[in-house]
């Protein structure tokens, strides 16, 4: 196992074996096998490019051989921002066959999150657009000073990446029940962690999603949310549609006015949304002159869809809803197509592995009775025991006997599905996209005329949730647009900008003797909205 993961203890490993989740197949090896299968038929549509699996496969090989070229090798970090592309899969694949680990960056992450990845991966490579969304990553890849940067499209001073692919070397394959690639966390602490997944437990999660899913190779699914993401990514996404010999369409943006189309001409039958676009959709879908008809599921996740608007998803797109209430540490809810329609409007679904062990306690970790709610624990077959490199933090975000502390508060129904009730961690969940409110807080208090902030979540009718930062001011208080420009100015992603700032004079006392950031968020949430 690369060093600062940590591995699952060793009968539970013989277990996963044993019961057949971990089949000690790469990613590598998989496109190879599903590539023979299904050769002719088509693995990636992105913009004006359309590749069969075989082309797909010849592809990640010739990447793999360009990146050795490069200097890379196995167990190298590399840290990939790319958007919605077909060479996002390229990549990706000849980088796993390298056996070289792509460390999944968000388009909207800036200087401070990428040079923090860069870093605490001491990553070797760093892969990005020229522009995406009006943005040029080559000035950002300046900025954090990246060593060996690799552009899609016009390098400038940097590595073309049209110029990598090599003629395929014979490489050897990984080792399955290593590392293969690395998620971000949601974050509740100062800097975000990371989530190494192995191909083991990776590839369970995709290949069953994809079951569950149902996709056959006649299925196509659509990425509409940013790829890297554990959800488009492998929920079923991009690798458990690969995983089927099922076509993947990538989509530069998830709005109505792209999507709808693409839809239409691929044939498109699954795909995956985020509460607030899954509303905007039901918006659009009525007046639409495209044909959605052979839309068979809509996923959504990321955040808590409610029960009014999943009511909605049949009969105005004619289409399943599908709920999916996952998590980039491991495990993964999903309703099931043909569930009765009380389960897939009201919950948020069952895990995918019967091995998934789910726990529900009360604040000192004893199991509540069924029904009532609870923090939510988890260990299983794909759930980490461990971020990358944080021991200290994985002494609290596990418990001694490995179960994951998701944070989450949910009730389980007598059917066994799960209902997300909130949460207990120190985040914001802005429309699906987290923001840990200490790393917000921690960029706010270098501002100099911040003499202390707290950061919490105000409700938000579209985006679920909304960033509002209480602050105590040394001398005059800062303006919205000062802030939001200092905190830009500071290479902070844009969707963890707060929305709002309210100036205090003191923070409330929380009548606690220590500090606790938790009660004081939650004293000011309350004077704001009884004021
Ligand atoms: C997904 O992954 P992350 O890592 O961005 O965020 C995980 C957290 C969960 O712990 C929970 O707080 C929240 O996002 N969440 C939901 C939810 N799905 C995720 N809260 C309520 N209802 C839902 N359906 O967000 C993610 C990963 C894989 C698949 C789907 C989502």
């Amino acid at each position: 196992m690369l060093p600062g993961a940590v591995p699952w203890p060793a009968d539970a490993a013989a277990h996963y074996r044993a019961a057949g989740y971990w089949r000690g197949e790469t990613f590598g090896a998989l496109l190879r096998s599903v590539a023979s299968r299904h050769a002719g038929r088509t693995a990636v549509v992105g913009g004006d490019r359309r590749w069969t699996y075989a082309e797909l496969d010849r592809r990640a090989d010739r990447a793999a051989a360009g990146l050795r070229a490069l200097g890379l090798g196995p167990r190298d970090r590399v840290v990939v921002q790319l958007p919605n592309v077909a060479e996002f899969a390229e990549i990706v694949f000849g980088l796993l066959r390298l056996g070289a680990i792509p460390v999944f960056a968000l388009p909207a992450h800036r200087r401070a999150e990428i040079g923090h990845f860069l870093d605490h991966a001491e990553a070797a490579a760093y892969v990005i657009p020229d522009r995406h969304a009006g943005f040029d990553h080559r000035v950002l890849a300046r900025e954090v000073k990246a060593r060996n940067v690799i552009v899609v499209g016009n390098a400038e001073e940097f590595v073309p990446y049209a110029e990598v692919p090599a003629e395929p070397v014979d490489l050897p394959d990984p080792d399955p029940s290593d590392v293969a690639l690395m998620q971000l966390s949601g974050g509740t602490t100062g800097t975000p962690k990371l989530i190494p997944r192995t191909h083991d437990d990776y590839l369970y999660s995709c290949r069953a999603s994809a079951e569950i899913c149902g996709l056959t190779p006649d299925s196509a699914y659509l990425c509409a949310l940013p790829a890297a993401h554990n959800f488009p990514l492998s929920s079923p996404g991009v690798l458990g549609a690969l995983t089927a010999g099922a076509k993947v369409v990538f989509a530069p943006l998830p709005s109505p006015d792209v999507a709808f189309p693409l839809i239409e001409r691929e044939r498109v039958t699954i795909t995956g949304l985020v509460p607030p676009l899954a509303l905007v959709w039901l918006a659009a879908a009525s007046a639409t002159r495209h044909d959605l008809s052979s839309l068979e599921i809509l996923q959504v996740g990321g955040a808590k869809f409610a029960a009014e608007a999943a009511a909605r998803v049949g009969p105005v797109l004619g289409c399943e809803v599908q709920q999916v209430f996952g998590m980039a540490e491991g495990l993964v809810n999903y309703t099931r197509p043909g569930d009765p329609e009380d389960v897939r409007v009201a919950t948020q679904g069952r895990p995918i592995s019967p091995d998934d062990e789910v726990r529900v306690v009360d604040d000192d970790d004893r199991d509540v009775p069924p029904g009532t709610v609870g923090h939510l624990l988890t260990r299983g077959p794909y759930t980490i025991r461990g971020y990358y490199r944080s021991p200290e933090h994985n002494a609290r975000a596990f418990t001694t006997d490995g179960y994951y502390r998701t944070g989450d508060l949910v009730r389980r129904t007598p059917d066994g599905n799960l209902v997300v009730e909130g949460r207990a961690k120190d985040q914001i969940n802005r429309g699906g996209e987290k923001i840990a409110a200490e790393e917000v807080e921690n960029h706010l208090l270098a501002h100099p005329a911040v003499h202390d902030a707290a950061v919490v979540a105000v409700p938000d009718p579209v985006l679920g949730e909304r960033t509002c930062a209480f602050l105590v001011p040394a001398g005059d208080p800062p303006t919205l647009a000062a802030v939001r420009a200092f905190l830009r100015g500071r290479g902070l992603a844009d969707y963890k900008i707060p929305d709002r700032v309210v100036p205090v004079a003191a923070f409330p006392s929380t009548g606690v003797g220590k500090t606790s950031r938790r009660d004081l968020r939650a004293a000011l949430l309350a004077g704001l909205t009884t004021r």
